[in-house]
């Protein structure tokens, strides 16, 4: 044995005392330093250990690795609260045994396909080999096989099929959310594609939309269309209405051509998208801000060679995860108008749907890390016991999964009220709510879903590579779904935009007493900015969305431990969730966070000039 690598040995032998023989020693083993001949392989390890003892490095430099791996288990079976959930709403075997049979290929191969995506991200090719401009995104193979799956899965086609009536999103979305962490970020197109859908089907479906309809609802792979939704420009995503610089030209035949720079185009391999442009009128002039925006439905089309047409990509972004999903800057030109009018107004319903779908992708990244945290810490030993034996950790995992159920129920509730609505059920009350909870739900589980795995990231160490390397979920996907489809704070505006706020209480007011002071509070506070300037509650905006979200979390939580199949650990979530400060807003009112001298205090402090000496 080398000098060096018997000193480590009797060093570290002498150094970690009684921890070194505490821990179970398959864990801890560190073999010789000198390295095994090129082409041969250690023969015996046992009978190595028992005559030179604990001899460290035997494999290259950094030994072997001597941590067991969290085990991604089917999803569907794995998962308590969706099955219970399912069971109470949507009982149905035929459902129960789709999910488990797509749970069971997308531990054993789906998540394999995402973990491919994420190291072969695509890549643009402007030039073909003889000089041509050709911008040819290539995508890995993992990523088209991504697309035929959620065509024959029906991953978009089950939400318009409607086959389980007002549960039909509800089956959609359980799907989705076992699908996402392992998908490869392939949720997103199928976002868009869902959102399109929507909007297609609403503003009626007539040649060439109807075709395109039929192609995004499909279960045919090779018919399978995914679409964009092409809305950021250079001037940033969240005003639109401003931000659009995209002119529409009208032609003889009714068509127009598009000139724009769109910005930020998710998905740019999408066989379709949706756009907003400003029509130009016969001087060239157009209407500025939100009333000059219309609707474009646009097929991205490509030659008998794969060449693009009329379309230039710019570049690929380079983007801070999510790098397996192509993204580009888009010189459109040419593309056939869908709909002139109000285009902001008609593109709604694509942004309720994709606010959704982010919704349940961040819900979903919960649940999957907070799965791995929870199988890891029954795995990984620190400070003598395997850490499931330290109340303090199962303190802080279970606090977790309070949060993951609270998220999770919001976001199946929005689906469940999506499929009321689509399937001519709901009450005007549940459409104002369907209005309302869509920002607030995707605000809040964007939000959480961030704190959710920064805490997954201290329980487990492991997990960020775990993440980025061998499973699933990008590290730093969750923080994508607190931005796009609306910030927070664009969310929580969007919140206040919806007439909805105040029908919120009536549509609470028999929940249980837990919550009863939280709505009394938030009613008071609603009561109150009524009566004061509208920056008041702009200031508030925020504040208001999350009481919205944790009374109605805490409301359908109570409602959860309430059903006849409910554990008492339903009734222990709930518990847990409501002993937290419910209305928020109520709250920092009484601090006078919102009183007018604040906002300026605000500005002050953040441009603070530091003192000249
Ligand atoms: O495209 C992007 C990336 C795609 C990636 C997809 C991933 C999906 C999830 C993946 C899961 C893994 S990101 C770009 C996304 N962009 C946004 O989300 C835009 C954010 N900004 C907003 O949401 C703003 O609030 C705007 C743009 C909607 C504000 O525009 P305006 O023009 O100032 O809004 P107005 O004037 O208040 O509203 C115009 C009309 C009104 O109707 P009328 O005229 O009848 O009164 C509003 O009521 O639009 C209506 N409206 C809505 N209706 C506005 N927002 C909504 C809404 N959310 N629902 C229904």
């Amino acid at each position: 044995m080398p000098l060096g690598a018997a000193l480590l040995n009797r060093h570290v032998a002498r150094s970690c005392g009684r921890l070194w023989w505490d821990v179970p020693r398959p864990l801890v083993h560190i073999r010789s330093a000198s390295r095994a001949q090129t082409g041969t392989r250690r023969s015996d390890e046992q009978s190595w250990d028992a005559t030179v003892g604990y001899l460290p490095f035997s494999r290259a430099s950094i030994g072997s690795f001597f941590q067991q791996q969290p085990e991604l288990k089917n999803p569907f079976l794995e998962d308590a609260l969706l099955r219970g959930y399912l069971k109470r709403h949507l009982p149905s075997q035929e459902v129960f045994s789709d999910l488990s049979t797509f749970g069971e290929r997308v531990a054993k191969e789906v998540d394999g396909w995402g973990r491919e995506c994420e190291v072969n991200p695509p890549r643009l090719l402007h030039f073909d080999p003889w000089g041509r401009r050709v911008d040819h995104i290539v995508t890995s193979a993992a990523w088209k096989r991504m697309k035929d799956l959620s065509a024959q899965e029906g991953l978009v086609a089950i939400g318009y099929e409607r086959t389980f009536g007002e549960w039909s999103r509800v089956y959609q979305m359980s799907k989705l959310y076992i699908f996402s962490p392992s998908s490869g970020l392939y949720t997103c197109p199928l976002a868009m594609t869902d959102g399109a859908a929507k909007v297609l089907q609403s503003t009626g479906v007539s040649w060439p939309v109807e075709e395109a309809y039929s192609r995004l609802t499909s279960r045919q792979p090779e018919r399978f269309w995914t679409s964009g939704q092409w809305m950021t420009e250079r001037r940033g995503g969240s005003d639109v209405a401003s931000g659009t610089e995209t002119v529409a030209i009208p032609q003889t035949d009714g068509s127009y051509k598009l000139h724009g720079f769109k910005w930020f185009t998710s998905a740019t391999d999408a066989d379709m998208t949706l756009t907003l442009a400003r029509i130009q009128d016969r001087t060239g002039a157009t209407t500025p801000g939100s009333k000059g925006l219309s609707l474009f439905y646009a097929e991205v089309s490509r030659d008998k060679d794969g060449l693009l047409q009329g379309i230039e990509v710019q570049r690929l972004k380079d983007k801070l995860g999510t790098r397996q999903m192509p993204t580009a800057e888009l010189l459109l030109d040419g593309l056939p108008l869908s709909e002139e009018g109000r285009g902001v107004a008609s593109i709604a319903n694509m942004l309720t749907i994709t606010r959704i779908h982010n919704s349940i992708s961040a819900v979903a990244a919960m649940r999957r890390q907070y799965s791995l945290a929870r199988d890891f810490a029954a795995r990984r030993t620190a400070f003598g016991k395997l850490l499931k034996d330290h109340p303090l950790h199962m303190q802080t995992l279970s606090r977790m999964e309070v949060e993951t159920r609270a998220a999770f129920l919001l976001a199946m509730d929005v689906g469940r009220l999506l499929g009321r609505e689509e399937s001519g059920l709901a009450s005007q009350q549940d459409a104002h709510l369907l209005r309302l909870l869509t920002p607030v739900v995707k605000l809040y589980t964007g939000k959480q879903v961030c704190s959710l795995c920064s805490g997954c990231c201290e329980v487990g160490t492991q997990i960020p590579s775990v993440l980025s390397h061998t499973s699933s979920f990008h590290f730093f996907i969750p923080q994508v779904l607190s931005i796009w489809e609306g910030t927070t704070n664009v969310l929580s505006l969007d919140v206040l935009r919806s007439s909805s706020v105040t029908n919120f209480l009536s549509s609470l007011s028999p929940a249980v007493k837990a919550i009863d002071s939280a709505l009394s509070e938030l009613e008071t506070f609603l009561q109150d900015a009524a009566t004061r300037k509208p920056a008041y509650l702009e200031q508030a905006a925020r504040d208001l969305a999350y009481s919205l979200a944790r009374i109605y979390a805490g409301a359908l939580l109570i409602d959860h431990a309430c059903w006849k199949g409910a554990s008492h650990l339903d009734t222990y979530a709930a518990l847990r969730w409501c002993e937290q400060d419910l209305c928020v807003v109520a709250a920092k009112q009484r601090t006078g966070c919102y009183d007018s001298s604040t906002a300026s205090l605000d500005a002050a402090m953040v441009y603070e000039q530091p003192i000249q000496a």
